[in-house]
This record gives structure tokens, sequence and C-alpha cells, in this order.
């Protein structure tokens, strides 16, 4: 059986743990924080989470753990058939985890931990963040998900990645993310109520 390692507090847990639900794939959940130690960096060689454990071969990334898990188990598949369309599902999913998602992180210390940022920081950050806001509402397609008519990787990074880019946003700059973008807030809405994403964050805020 698969073992998923980390915390249900991380989104990029959440989000594998929701496709192993969407693929119906049987996993254990082995708590594991984000360390230097070394049993964590033989797992996840950054020492962040998630990672997973397959027949004594360790996996991690995001992305890498889903392309592994989508051959094992195709259906129900989170790509389009059409391979031009599956490369634009992937291509937005970069793009929300990139230029959304990791260039807002740069002030999670900041915005969370009782760090500080230069004002210099602040700014570039935020022109980051909304140029990757422009460019993941240029490439978004609706009708009514992320990608297109079928649930994709696109809508689990913008489900997964949303939320902390948004906060970041709010409080290091006081600008409301979605505010411009009502297409992402609607689609946000109706994957919450998901049932895979909805099984996630129950389980989550039970511990
Ligand atoms: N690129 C990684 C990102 C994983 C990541 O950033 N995980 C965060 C938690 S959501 C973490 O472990 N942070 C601790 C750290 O940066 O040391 C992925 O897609 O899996």
């Amino acid at each position: 059986m698969i073992k998923l390692y980390g915390l249900r507090m991380s989104n990029y847990y959440s989000l594998v743990k929701a496709v192993m639900i969407e693929k119906g794939l049987e996993f254990e959940e082995v708590k594991a924080p984000p360390t230097q130690k070394e049993d964590n960096l033989a797992r996840t060689p950054m020492g962040k989470m998630p990672s997973i454990e397959v027949d004594g071969v360790y996996l991690s990334e995001s992305m890498a753990i889903i392309n592994y898990l989508e051959q094992i188990q195709p259906e129900p598949s989170l790509l389009p058939a059409n391979p031009i369309e599956a490369a634009k599902a992937v291509e937005l999913a970069l793009h929300i985890k990139l230029d959304v998602e990791l260039a807002a992180r740069r002030l999670l210390p900041a915005a969370m931990f009782g760090g500080t940022a230069s004002e210099e920081l602040i700014e570039s950050t935020r022109q980051e963040v909304l140029r990757g806001m422009q460019a993941v509402s240029q490439l978004l397609v609706g009708k009514p998900y992320a990608a297109g008519d079928t649930f994709t990787v696109a809508d689990l990074y913008l489900n997964y990645s949303m939320g902390l880019a948004t906060t970041i946003s709010k409080k290091m700059f006081d600008h409301d993310l979605l505010a411009d973008h009502p297409q992402i807030s609607e689609l946000l809405a109706m994957l919450a109520e998901r049932p895979s994403i909805a099984q996630v964050t129950a389980e989550a805020a039970a511990k």
C-alpha cells in the first residue's frame, strides 16, 4: 500500500491526498513534519512535504507524485485525453503553482510566522503575483472546470494554491487576489464541494 508522508495542514499534502481519493487508491497517512533530519531527507531531498513511499521507493514533489499515480491508476484521469488539451492543463497548473503560489510564498514568513520583509520584497512579490494571476486568468477555460469540461490537475492546483496566495496577498499588500477574477471564485466554491476535496478538508479540520 502507498504511504503518504506529511501533515494534513499542508496544501500540497492535501492535494496529493485528494488525488488518491479521486482515483480510489488505498493509502496510509504517516505523520511527518518537514524537517532537515536524515530520515525525512531520504524521503524528500528538500525536507518538504508531501512524499510517498511505494515498495520501499520514496518520491517527492506533488507533480511527480501525481504523474506516477496517473500511470498506476489511469481512471479516472486527471488529464484530458487529447494530448494538447492535457498539456494545456499542466501548463495552467504550473502557472498557478509557480507564478502565483510560489511567488506569494516568499512572504509567508512575514505573513504568518512573525518574520519581516523589506518594502522592496513586498512590492516585487506583489507585482509578480499579480502577473501570475493574469497568466492564470488568461489560460483558465472554465466551462466549468479550470482547463475545460473535465476535472483536472489544474483544478487541484487552483484549489490547493489559491488559499495561501490569497491570504498572503491580503495581509502583505492588502489586495484581494480574487476580486478581479469572479470566474475563479465561482470555480473555487464549486471545487470545495467536490467529495474528494471536502473529505480532505474535513479530515484536516478533525486532525
Ligand atoms: N514543490 C513542492 C512544494 C512542497 C512544499 O512547499 N511543501 C511545504 C508545505 S505545504 C513544506 O514542506 N514546507 C516546509 C519547508 O519549506 O521546509 C511540491 O509541489 O510538492
